[in-house]
């Protein structure tokens, strides 16, 4: 029945003239000359901090066209580092692999990366709820009394970590913040930020997304502060549905929810390898995202 669509499913990324400059659990980054870098989204999915053996159909797509979203909808706040996603502009190099790349990829400039990413928390979950109930406070910011997990925040709260190559992110205050990157560009990064999150996620939240919390990254370029990176996706950012929200508890991922009850209900270890996802749960995964992606932007995305 879904041959056709599980054959369409990306797992590696193969350039042998490109070279890689960056690898993460679902992204892949070549470089192209001093200035460009190619992002390419593959259908990788990772839990519980592991990358499965199975694929998501159209997710390497649907991420991709949600960041461009994004970087258009945020462009009079912050230029970003997209140069173009049209394959037909690729250096001819890179266009031979235009089957491959279509509709996943973007050609960005290169910048020079603040070493910190720049989260953003509207609501209080993960990490963030961890730290309230041992502290009362996230990175340094002191919260009201009695919040509950996933209780949305008076204001949005800037929460910076370091970026750590292994293991997990460390939070850190602002202060600790203005040790790494120099004090008046972390105010940059900061605002900046907060902006972003709030018209992003009021947009959202008006189209059935709520977007507890997300990360940024940023360069600079010769435009200045630069938005970098993957921008609002579901892979950078908690979405839950709004139809189903309920402070008090730990909400549903809005993208993951069948693959994480999937992994429990077969009680896998979380020790490497991970094991695959049935086609159902696969399948059923993809569509979340195809809907996530048709909820924010309005559209119905070319597969
Ligand atoms: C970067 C220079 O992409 C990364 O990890 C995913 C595998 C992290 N990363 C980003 C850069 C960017 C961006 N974005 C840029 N515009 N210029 N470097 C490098 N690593």
């Amino acid at each position: 029945m879904t041959t056709e669509l599980l054959d369409s499913v990306l797992l590696q990324t193969d350039f042998p003239e490109l070279e890689l400059h960056a690898s993460g659990k679902v992204r892949d980054v070549y470089r192209l000359d001093n200035e460009h870098l190619l992002f390419v989204a593959t259908d990788r999915i990772s839990a519980f901090d592991y990358v499965l053996a199975t694929g998501i159909p159209h997710k390497g797509k649907v991420l991709t066209q949600i960041s461009l979203f994004w970087f258009d909808f945020l462009k009079d706040i912050v230029p970003n580092h997209v140069v173009t996603a049209d394959v037909t502009r690729y250096p001819a190099a890179v266009k031979r692999h235009a089957r491959q790349l279509r509709g996943r990829s973007m050609m960005v400039v290169r910048g020079e990366m603040f070493p910190v990413e720049c989260v953003v928390r509207g609501y209080l979950s993960g990490s963030g709820w961890k730290e309230y109930q041992s502290t009362g406070k996230v990175c340094g910011i002191a919260l009201p009394a009695l919040l509950r997990e996933a209780d949305q925040l008076p204001e949005p709260i800037f929460t910076p970590a370091t970026k750590a190559t292994t293991g997990h992110d460390v939070n850190l205050s602002f202060e600790q913040m203005c040790k790494i990157v120099a004090p008046d560009e972390s105010r940059q990064l900061r605002d900046i930020s907060l902006t972003i999150y709030k018209k992003a996620a009021d947009y959202a939240r008006r189209r059935g997304i709520i977007i507890a919390d997300t990360k940024f990254e940023f360069g600079r370029t010769a435009a200045g502060i630069t938005l970098a990176d993957e921008v609002l996706t579901p892979d950078s950012s908690r979405f839950w549905p709004a139809d189903t929200y309920q402070p008090g508890k730990a909400q549903e991922s809005y993208d993951k929810q069948y693959v994480r009850d999937y992994l429990e209900e077969m009680r896998w270890n979380k020790q490497p390898p991970a094991p695959a996802l049935p086609a159902e749960v696969a399948l059923r995964t993809s569509e979340k995202y195809l809907e996530a992606y048709r909820r924010l932007t309005g559209r119905e995305l070319n597969v």
